[in-house]
């Protein structure tokens, strides 16, 4: 077993390797930091992997891995590798600054939706003036969180500290002072008849994929908006689309998607129902997560119990 720290970063590539290396050198000066493909990297020295979206079957070329870090809230894409070394306990990166950062975003989405911002943009780049018939209220708006784990739960809170009626659902029950919380398959159909904006936070996991599929997308009251800063995987784009041109959906609000960066040709970019933006919710700084990364490490290397790892069982 190497006696020394070596951490292998794959998130940003090379250009992002300075900053990188500058906040490891100040959070864990006795760790050597490498770049993800480093052809001077010895497999067996490698002691942490601190990684965005690994390559199929990249991480079980470490067979002294004692920590894996993904350098984002979901660990889907280091999921995703059938090969990935299940032994190795997987850290989820869960920073205030992440929670806060969603919630924000979470805020300002609804805020835009519940005003019609997407309109708005519109008429301006036609030069076109048309004052809104009925000015909406948050109070009068409601809004719903699907996935209730520590970015939903955040965000519901930081909902409801804006004025919106703001409900939440969850797999398992929760209780959330100033929000009305369902839970279970059997409560989502009544949880969706309730939201004139739906956001989703959901994890994806085997049981999350595809769960606000077209059926139930349909059961939001007509004119409701989506909100998706989860997973692509979770809304089928074609229902989607559906949706939005039958006119029963009014907007949807997408940050994720299937291909990243969305490809030139999408009919997302331009179709008229649609906002899209660039998978930007929440990303802490690289400083920031670096020094979340060296204290998971820290925890790791002293047998303190690691916050945020995932779990086989519940799938996130
Ligand atoms: C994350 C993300 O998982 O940005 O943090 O999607």
């Amino acid at each position: 077993m190497p006696a020394r720290l070596l951490v292998v970063v794959k998130s940003g590539g090379a250009a992002a390797m300075p900053e990188w290396r500058a906040a490891f050198a100040h959070a864990l000066p006795e760790a050597e930091v490498r770049m993800w493909g480093d052809p001077e990297i010895v497999p067996a020295a490698v002691t942490h992997a601190l990684v965005w979206e690994p390559e199929a079957g990249a991480l079980a070329r470490f067979p002294n891995l004692r920590l894996v870090i993904s350098t984002g809230a979901g660990v889907d894409h280091v999921l995703a590798d059938p090969d990935y070394p299940r032994h190795v306990p997987l850290a989820r990166m869960i920073l205030p600054e992440t929670r806060d950062g969603m919630a924000e975003y979470v805020g300002m989405a609804a805020l835009m939706l519940m005003r019609d911002m997407r309109t708005i943009a519109r008429q301006q780049a036609e030069h076109h003036w048309r004052i809104p018939p009925e000015m909406p209220l948050a109070r009068r708006t409601r809004v719903g969180v699907m996935g209730l784990g520590a970015l939903g739960l955040h965000a519901a809170r930081y909902l409801a500290t804006l004025g919106f009626q703001t409900s939440g659902w969850s797999r398992s029950a929760k209780t959330i002072e100033g929000v009305t919380t369902y839970h279970g398959m059997g409560q989502l159909p009544g949880f969706l008849a309730q939201c004139d904006i739906v956001v989703n936070l959901l994890p994806q996991t085997a049981d999350t994929v595809g769960l606000p599929d077209r059926a139930r997308l349909s059961l939001l009251p007509r004119g409701a908006s989506l909100l998706n800063a989860g997973r692509a995987a979770h809304v089928v784009t074609a229902d989607l689309l559906a949706l939005l041109d039958e006119g029963h959906l009014h907007t949807a609000m997408l940050d994720v998607f299937d291909i990243e960066p969305l490809p030139q040709d999408s009919v997302l970019w331009s179709h008229p129902s649609v906002v899209v933006t660039p998978h930007c919710a929440s990303t802490p700084s690289r400083t920031d997560r670096a020094h979340r990364a060296a204290a998971l490490i820290r925890l790791a290397e002293t047998g303190a119990p690691i916050p945020d790892l995932y779990e086989a069982a519940r799938g996130y």
